[in-house]
């Protein structure tokens, strides 16, 4: 054993940078895996923005209807790059905390302000992307345990964490360059007082651990969207498993409608202006029916397909005199909640798959997914595919 001091003569000090010696430890890891990280946020950040304009009532650009499995890739993908990114981002952050510790050049104002600056964004960088990953993470699995509005917040902050990643990438783009130019193990530009490299862990062996485990929980969560992957997909919370093989995301009773969606006197209104038709489900059901393979594509990340049979939504908007293409407006029995009222645009209507659904897998319904009818389209957010559906109104 080292003889210690006694402790009144020992001297607390603050660490420093100099005290972490692990030679793996270098931008040539940092940097490697700093990309990978990267490419996970900018796939996020791209997905992410799509899913806010496929939400948004007027989006900037025209949805398209198909093909009808886009949503549910561009989603999956959303919510797979932000799972490969937990593990990326911690070896990331091992990698590079000790640079907090780093002196600051106190005697040089000028010097001293630059690295409050670059300290400052890079505080703002690490917050904004942990922030991401955890909310995002914490959604997909239905678990809110904070009083802001998810949706919202998830999508001002990525703004933040993208533009300092930019700024990040900006500035650190020299250092990087050289990083990924050099062999991994390539030691000849370490500072002094690392450790030799030992018996232990390669930083060869790092990298390949970290393209595992960010492998690990891709594949752990893929399943919720990718049948081959259910059996393995221990993250994935929701898959495969419901009526009809589809999932339910919230139960009849937990929306409060059972009474209401269950009444023999259940009734659909569609209107128009003044003009008015009401609609039971035996009148429903007399019409012509069409079936359409579609899936539902939950933002939590998890989506499977259905065979839907329904009534075309443009022949029920037909019924009340509307030419041509028309928006609609769909209301649920629902009372309260997010999701109890959807804006279809007349592009939407207009598809022939866009359905006001009946049954599934040639079953009526199950109450859990939207009986006595729901709304079923291509290629549109969960959110939006309404359930217990008692109002169709024509908008335009
Ligand atoms: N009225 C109503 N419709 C709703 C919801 C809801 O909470 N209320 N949830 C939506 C969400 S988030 C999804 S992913 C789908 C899920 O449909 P399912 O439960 O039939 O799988 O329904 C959508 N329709
Ligand atoms: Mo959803």
């Amino acid at each position: 054993m080292t003889p210690q001091p006694p402790a009144s003569r020992r001297r607390l000090r603050a660490p420093d940078e100099r005290d972490f010696t692990s030679p793996l430890r270098s931008p040539a890891v940092t940097a490697r895996v700093g990309l990978w990280l990267g490419v996970c946020f900018l796939v996020a950040f791209l997905t992410g923005l799509y899913s806010h304009e496929a939400q948004s009532a007027q989006p900037w650009f025209a949805m398209p209807t198909g093909p009808a499995w886009l949503y549910r890739v561009t989603q999956g993908g959303h919510v797979a790059a932000g799972t490969a990114a937990v593990p990326l981002l911690l070896v990331k952050l091992w990698t590079v905390y000790p640079k907090l510790f780093a002196r600051p050049p106190r005697r040089h104002p000028g010097r001293l302000a630059l690295t409050v600056l670059e300290r400052g964004s890079i505080a703002v960088l690490v917050a904004s992307g942990i922030f991401q990953l955890a909310t995002g993470l914490a959604n997909s699995a239905q678990w809110y345990p904070w009083g802001f509005a998810f949706p919202a917040t998830h999508y001002a902050v990525a703004w933040v964490a993208t533009g300092s990643i930019l700024l990040h990438v900006a500035v650190k783009t020299p250092v990087v360059r050289a990083a990924l130019a050099r062999p991994v193990e390539d030691r000849s530009q370490d500072p002094p007082g690392l450790k030799p490299t030992g018996a232990g862990l390669s930083r060869r062996g790092l990298l390949h651990a970290t393209w595992l485990t960010a492998g690990v929980a891709l594949i752990a969560t893929a399943g919720g969207t990718v049948p081959a992957l259910r059996r393995v997909s221990v993250f994935a919370t929701r898959s495969g498993r419901g009526p009809g093989g589809i999932p339910i995301n919230k139960s009849a009773r937990a929306a409060g409608v059972v009474e209401a969606a269950s009444s023999p006197d259940f009734a659909l209104t569609i209107s128009r202006g003044e003009t008015r038709r009401v609609l039971t489900r035996a009148d429903l059901e007399a019409m012509p029916q069409t079936t359409a393979t579609l899936p539902i594509a939950c933002v939590e990340g998890w989506s499977a397909t259905g065979d839907w049979t329904g009534v075309r939504v443009r022949d029920l908007t037909a019924l009340v005199g509307t030419r041509g293409p028309a928006a609609v407006t769909a209301r649920s029995l629902q009372e309260s909640g997010p999701w109890t009222v959807t804006e279809l645009p007349p592009r939407f209507v207009d598809d022939p798959t866009t359905l006001l659904a009946l049954r599934l897998a040639g079953e009526p319904l199950d109450l859990d997914h939207g009986y006595p009818c729901r709304i079923i389209a291509p290629n549109r957010p969960g959110v939006l595919q309404t359930k217990w559906v008692s109002e169709l109104e024509v908008t335009t």
